[in-house]
């Protein structure tokens, strides 16, 4: 059997395990205190975008096993890739690698979820009960992402177990995109963006346009009507690229409600209801053929609850929108999904924090101040359809930072490709492996070509 199909079968195998069940990674602790307690050096909670990659930076630098990675999954997702599994451009398989597989060879695994962090003591609780254990840290960097919530809309997640309805956003729903747009015969197709912060504020509508595509495709786009209802109170955050989307939404004839949130799916009257948020306690009900939802999100119960003086008012943890430090705890920091930046969340803004708080926690471990400053990086590439894509690009200020001499606000097939075939494989074989820090070399050198 190959190595690609080795892979994918343990992928197959080890994704139908139960989520619950946790057991210490293959790999042994290396360091063990007097007191029983485990110590490292770093510690780096979440084996995701931002854990993977920044692992892999310091494997590089930092003495072997001096590091340990909290994670309890078995498996490690290219969450961008989707969208494109949604509209069978890519399978789920495709989209993941063995966590084993993607995690440096020189770093502990500890195959458990993190389930306290207590940072007067440096210390991060795993597993609960009787098998509670404490890993104590010089230095800790937290990375668990953002969580799903589709048990705050009534009649989810339940209602996936009938046909048409369907969310990208989870591994265990998305097959059910394509089917939905296969099954589908005549009527509306829903499209749903939560109140709360997401991550990839793009992908909502990415599968809309998608999903327009694969119905004109098959004859089947006169028979749908597609609504996309949204609680924000705009197409998309920034101006330069909303404008364009309105462009595709009113050539393709494509029903968009501000302020809508999805509050209940009545499965068995294939019915959603939303509510109006510029009118609270108004709702309508929306009869769907097909349903696709973006869940509600929010910081973890270990950020928001579990752990003493880390969280901000939201939950998410707090740090310095530059640095990427804890605001009062310096040995701390965040990257990604979990961390309570002002920037849209997405594995683009990851990569340019990662060189950021690698720098920063190198020269705190030296004795230095942090001084090197994110910027807000983050980027979204908007698929409009089977072969095109906006690529936005912007910062904290929502000022288009793009890399290409191109106007980037167009519909374009090279950025297509790019999303499809070049993004992943940065993704696995620079990104993960400590290498990428985002485009901004590329923009530095594009720049002179760029027309102002
Ligand atoms: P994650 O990658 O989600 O990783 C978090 C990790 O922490 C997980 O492995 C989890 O198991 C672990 N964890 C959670 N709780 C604990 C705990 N208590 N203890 C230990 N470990 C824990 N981004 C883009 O840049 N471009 C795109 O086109 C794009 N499209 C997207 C489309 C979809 C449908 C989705 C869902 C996301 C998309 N994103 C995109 C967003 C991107 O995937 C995330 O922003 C990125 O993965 C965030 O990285 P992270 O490390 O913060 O979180
Ligand atoms: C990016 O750096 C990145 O991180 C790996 C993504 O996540 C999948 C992206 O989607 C994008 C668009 C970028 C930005 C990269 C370029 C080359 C513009």
């Amino acid at each position: 059997m190959s190595y690609r199909k080795l892979l994918l079968s343990d992928i197959h195998s080890l994704s139908r395990r139960s989520e619950s069940v946790w057991t210490w990674g293959t790999r042994k602790f290396s360091s063990t205190r007097s007191n029983g307690n485990r110590h490292y050096k770093l510690v780096i909670i979440g084996g995701g975008s931002g854990g993977c990659s920044i692992s892999a930076k310091f494997a590089k630098t930092m003495g072997s096993k001096s590091i340990a990675v909290i994670e309890p999954s078995d498996v490690h997702y290219y969450q961008p890739m989707w969208t494109l599994v949604g509209g069978g451009m890519k399978s789920l398989a495709d989209s993941g690698r063995p966590m084993s597989s993607v995690l440096p060879s020189n770093i502990d695994w500890v195959k458990d979820k993190a389930t306290e962090i207590k940072p007067s003591k440096q210390t991060v609780v795993i597993g609960t009960g009787s098998s509670k254990q404490e890993i104590q840290y010089d230095y800790l960097v937290i990375a668990v992402g953002i969580q799903l919530q589709y048990e705050k809309i009534k009649g989810l997640p339940e209602a996936f177990n009938s046909a048409g309805v369907c969310s990208n956003y989870s591994s265990l729903y998305v097959n059910k995109t394509l089917q939905a747009l296969k099954d589908f015969k005549k009527g509306n197709a829903v499209f749903t963006f939560p109140n709360t912060p997401v991550k990839c504020a793009g992908a909502p509508q990415k599968i809309l346009y998608i999903a327009d595509q694969y119905l004109r495709k098959n004859g089947k786009r006169d028979n749908a009507k597609l609504i996309y209802n949204t609680s924000l109170g705009v197409l998309f955050g920034v101006k330069h690229y909303a404008d364009s989307l309105w462009n595709v939404v009113k050539s393709r004839d494509i029903s968009v409600n501000l302020r809508r949130n999805l509050v209940e799916v009545i499965a068995k009257d294939k019915a959603a209801i939303f509510e109006d948020l510029d009118n609270p306690g108004k709702f309508e009900t929306v009869p769907y053929e097909m349903l696709h939802v973006t869940p509600p999100m929010g910081a973890y119960d270990l950020i928001k609850s579990n752990s003493e003086d880390i969280p901000d008012a939201a939950g998410f943890v707090d740090v310095n929108k530059g640095t990427l430090q804890h605001v009062r705890h310096p040995n701390v920091f965040a990257i990604g999904d979990c961390a309570n930046l002002p920037t849209a969340k997405t594995a683009a803004a990851v990569a340019a924090e990662n060189g950021v708080l690698f720098r920063n926690l190198t020269n705190f471990m030296n004795g230095k101040e942090p001084e090197f400053i994110y910027d807000g990086y983050t980027s979204c590439p908007l698929v409009t359809g089977y072969e095109k894509c906006i690529l936005a690009e912007f910062d904290y200020n929502g000022q288009p930072l793009e890399t290409f001499p191109i106007d980037q606000s167009k519909e374009r097939r090279s950025m297509f490709l790019m999303k499809k075939d070049v993004m992943p494989e940065i993704y696995w074989k620079l990104m993960l492996k400590g290498n990428w820090n985002g485009p901004g070399t590329f923009r530095k050198l594009f720049a002179p070509f760029k027309k102002t």
